[in-house]
């Protein structure tokens, strides 16, 4: 039997979060063992709205390292960036030759930002990179965020009218549930998830190179209640029971049980912090040594680019094929 394929990626649109860590890099290098992974920074993803070129830069090389960093092994997981691979863009035209304007208009992104003075036009069109991100590696399951579910549900929408236009050609694939759960909450706002595209400084967002004064202060400074017990119920609870789920994800022990072990908010915020900045500081010292050892980076990040490359070529040769493109 041949192996799935589990393809994810994120982009670089800011520092990455322990809400990234948890909810995606670690769950990776987890399944790095028993699936064929493609893992990839997806950089061109952050040009659709203003970018300063330097910090894109600097956050696209430092992405890739953590993803590095945090165990995924190149020799087992194909781990690349996207810009590396001319394919992505080259199948993303022939998708929007595929795409409406009308279900594109409907894209939650778009019908949020695309009013604004200036809005760039990959704004409109970046699904159809996104679905090229996906088709071309043929996966049957994407495992994606709940804000993410109506871009994997265009790109099979995409597929099935490529597939019926000009012949089959395409994998169709299907959405992963798994991938909605856990959501690591800001320590500001626990009603809203953590997310990197935060402003750097805000209090609220712990990010995988904070050093451990900075997440100790962010987490001292977590929003809780006024009740003082200890207890989960994300519902009455939702800052003390996030904490919970943040201990709870890296002890491997369950928020409902270590919430009897604790006493006072206090003692739960040291618990926390202490917990990540154990399980950062290998991951913080590895990217620090890749980042720093830029020859070496350049290599582990090629063996993705060739096999990433391999992988998608025949598919996007078959796609210009059926639309009648001949080289
Ligand atoms: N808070 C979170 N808890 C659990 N998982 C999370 N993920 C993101 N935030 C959390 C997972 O990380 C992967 C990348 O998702 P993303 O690019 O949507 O990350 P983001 O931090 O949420 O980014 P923003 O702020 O929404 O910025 P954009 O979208 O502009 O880049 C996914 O697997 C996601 O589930």
């Amino acid at each position: 039997m041949t192996m799935q394929r589990d393809l994810s990626g994120i982009t670089p649109s800011g520092h990455l979060t322990l809400g990234n860590y948890l909810g995606a890099l670690r769950r990776f290098v987890e399944r790095q063992h028993t699936v064929d992974g493609f893992y990839f920074v997806a950089d061109l993803h952050a040009l659709t709205t203003k970018h300063d070129p330097a910090k894109h830069r600097e956050l696209t090389t430092s992405t890739a390292a953590l993803f590095l960093a945090a165990g995924l092994d190149p020799q087992r997981a194909t781990v690349f960036v996207q810009s590396d691979v001319p394919a992505h863009v080259q199948l993303a035209y022939l998708l929007e030759c595929t795409a409406h304007v009308g279900e594109l208009s409907r894209m939650i992104q778009f019908k949020e930002k695309g009013g604004r003075p200036g809005t760039r036009a990959s704004l409109f069109t970046y699904p159809c990179l996104m679905a090229a991100d996906i088709l071309l590696y043929g996966a049957q399951r994407v495992p994606v965020g709940g804000d993410q579910s109506q871009h994997v549900e265009l790109t099979r929408d995409l597929a099935v009218r490529f597939n019926t236009l000009y012949g089959p050609t395409f994998v169709v694939p299907e959405l992963e549930p798994t991938a909605l759960t856990a959501r690591v909450l800001d320590l500001q706002d626990p009603t809203r998830k953590m997310s990197k595209s935060d402003s750097d400084d805000a209090a609220g967002v712990v990010r995988l190179l904070d050093t451990p004064d900075v997440i100790r202060r962010k987490f001292r400074r977590a929003v809780t209640d006024s009740e003082g017990e200890v207890r989960y119920d994300p519902h009455a609870k939702p800052g003390v029971s996030n904490l919970l789920d943040i201990l709870a994800a890296l002890t491997g022990q369950g928020p409902v049980s270590l919430a009897t072990t604790i006493t006072g908010y206090g003692q739960l915020k040291d618990a926390v912090a202490d917990a990540v900045i154990a399980e950062l500081r290998p991951l913080q010292e590895r990217h620090d040594e890749l980042v720093a050892d830029r020859p070496e980076l350049a290599r582990l990040l090629d063996i993705g680019r060739q096999r990433a490359r391999e992988t998608s070529t025949p598919v996007l040769d078959q796609a210009q094929q059926a639309m009648g493109i001949t080289r």
